[in-house]
C-alpha cells in the first residue's frame, strides 16, 4: 500500500511539472499508450485490437498535424492492477498524450483515475459497462455498451413469439448490464424472466447452470459472455444436449464472435443475436476493411473489437487534426465530442453529452455462406445511444 501511494505521489508531482512546461511546439512526437491483454484469458482481444491499430497506422501514416505518432504497446496480462501500473508508467515516464485499449471493464475502471489526474484522454476500445464513461471526464468510448445490444435483443425476442426466458451472463459489470437491460425490456414488453443465472468471469464452468436451464425449459436462453469465451459456452451447451432441447439460443454478438464462429461448428447455424458489427456487414467500407485486415494478418478475420480499435485510432487522429497537433487533454476530448464518421460497422458518432458511442445495432442470424459461418444482418436499429444512460436522464 505504502509503496503504491509513494508511486502515485511521485506520479502526481511529475504530472504537475509536465503541465507547467508543456509548450505546444516542444513536443514533436505524440505518444499513444496502448494497454491490451496480449496474454492471459483475454489474449484474443489484445490480438484483434493490436492488429487493427497497426493496420490503421499502416494505412494512414505516422504523421498527423505535423506530429509524429508513436504507439507504445503494453501487455496488461488481463490483470487490472497491472494495467494501472502500466498506465502510470506510460503517463509519467513515456509522457503519452493518450491512453487507449482497455480490454476488460475492471481495467478501464482501474485506469480512469490516472486519466483524470493526468488529464490524458482514455480511449476505451473494448470495455462495455455503461458506467465507465462516468468514471472520468477523459474517457471516450469507441466500443459499445451491453445495453445497446441487449435491449434490441429483448424486443426482437418478444415480438417473435418468445415468452419465457432464462438469462445467463458473466458475473461482472457488462454481464450485469446485459442481464438487467434485457430483463427489464423483456418484462416491460410482457415476457417472463424465469431465472437470472451468472457464471464467474475467470475460468467459467457452464455445466451446473446449463442443467438449471434444461430443468426450467424456457422458450429461449439469453447469453452474454465476453469475446473469447463463447466457444467454451457453445461446446458445453451442445454437450448438455441443449441444442436439441427446443430451448432457443439468443445472445449478444460477443458470444457469437466472428473470430470464433467458424470453430463453433454448424450447431450455431440459425442462432439469432444482436450486435454492432459483423465481418459480413455489407458495405464498401467494410469490404475494404476485411480484405486489408485479412491480408495483413494471415487471413485472420476481424471481429467487433478490432473495429473498435480501428475507430479509436481514427478518433485520435482526427482529434489531433482538429487541435492542430495540440495534445492538451481537454482540447482533445472537446474535439472528440460529437465527431461522426463511417466505420466498417456503419455510421457512428460520439455523443457530445456522454462521450459514449452512438451506433446502429443489427439483428443477425448465423448462416453458412460459401462454406463459412457468418452473422448475417437482417434488421437494423439505427443510431442507438446507451439505453442505461438514456434512462438515467429521464
Ligand atoms: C467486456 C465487454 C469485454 C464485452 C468483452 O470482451 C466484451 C468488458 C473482452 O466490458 O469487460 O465482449
Amino acid at each position: 500500500m505504502l509503496r503504491r501511494d509513494l508511486v502515485l505521489t511521485a506520479g502526481a508531482l511529475a504530472l504537475a511539472s509536465m503541465g507547467a512546461s508543456s509548450g505546444a511546439a516542444a513536443q514533436e512526437t505524440v505518444k499513444i499508450g496502448l494497454i491490451l491483454p496480449m496474454t492471459g484469458q483475454q489474449a484474443s482481444t489484445g490480438k484483434q485490437v493490436d492488429a487493427a491499430v497497426k493496420l490503421y497506422v499502416a494505412q494512414h501514416g505516422t504523421t498527423v498535424a505535423g506530429k509524429k505518432i508513436e504507439v507504445i504497446l503494453k501487455d496488461d496480462t488481463s490483470v487490472p492492477d497491472v494495467a494501472k501500473r502500466l498506465a502510470q508508467e506510460l503517463v509519467v515516464n513515456d509522457k503519452v498524450a493518450v491512453l487507449a485499449g482497455m480490454g476488460l471493464t475492471p481495467i478501464a475502471l482501474a485506469v480512469a483515475p490516472i486519466a483524470t489526474q493526468a488529464k490524458v484522454p482514455e480511449i476505451v476500445m473494448v470495455a462495455g459497462t455503461s458506467t465507465i464513461t462516468e468514471a472520468s471526464p477523459f474517457v471516450v468510448r469507441t466500443s459499445f455498451t451491453l445495453a445497446q445490444s441487449s435491449v434490441p435483443m429483448a424486443e426482437w425476442a418478444f415480438k417473435n413469439g418468445i415468452k419465457k426466458v432464462v438469462t445467463l451472463v458473466s458475473d461482472y459489470g457488462p454481464g450485469i448490464d446485459a442481464e438487467k437491460s434485457f430483463s427489464e425490456k423483456f418484462k416491460a414488453d410482457g415476457g417472463t424472466i424465469v431465472e437470472n443465472l451468472r457464471v464467474p468471469l475467470r475460468g467459467p464452468d457452464f455445466s451446473p447452470v446449463l442443467q438449471k436451464v434444461a430443468d426450467a425449459k424456457p422458450d429461449a436462453l439469453f447469453v452474454f459472455v465476453p469475446s473469447g469465451a463463447g466457444a467454451q459456452f457453445v461446446k458445453q451447451f451442445v454437450e448438455r444436449g441443449l441444442d436439441k432441447s427446443g430451448v432457443k439460443l439468443i445472445a449478444t454478438g460477443d458470444v457469437i464472435d466472428d473470430d470464433l464462429l467458424n470453430g463453433m461448428g454448424d450447431v450455431v447455424i440459425g442462432v439469432i443475436n444482436a450486435h454492432n458489427y459483423s465481418t459480413y456487414h455489407q458495405s464498401p467500407t467494410n469490404k475494404a476493411y476485411v480484405e486489408a485486415f485479412k491480408k495483413a494478418n494471415n487471413g485472420m478475420r476481424p471481429n467487433f473489437l478490432s473495429v473498435s480499435g480501428y475507430d479509436g485510432m481514427h478518433l485520435i487522429y482526427e482529434a489531433l487534426k482538429k487541435t492542430n497537433g495540440s495534445t492538451d487533454g481537454e482540447k482533445l476530448v472537446a474535439a472528440m465530442k460529437g465527431m461522426a464518421w463511417e466505420s466498417p460497422r456503419g455510421p457512428i458518432s460520439i455523443d457530445p453529452e456522454t462521450r459514449d458511442i452512438v451506433q446502429n445495432i443489427y439483428i443477425r442470424k448465423v448462416e453458412k455462406v460459401d462454406g463459412e459461418l457468418y452473422n448475417v444482418e437482417f434488421a437494423t436499429i439505427p443510431n442507438v445511444k446507451d439505453p442505461v444512460k438514456a434512462a438515467k436522464k429521464k
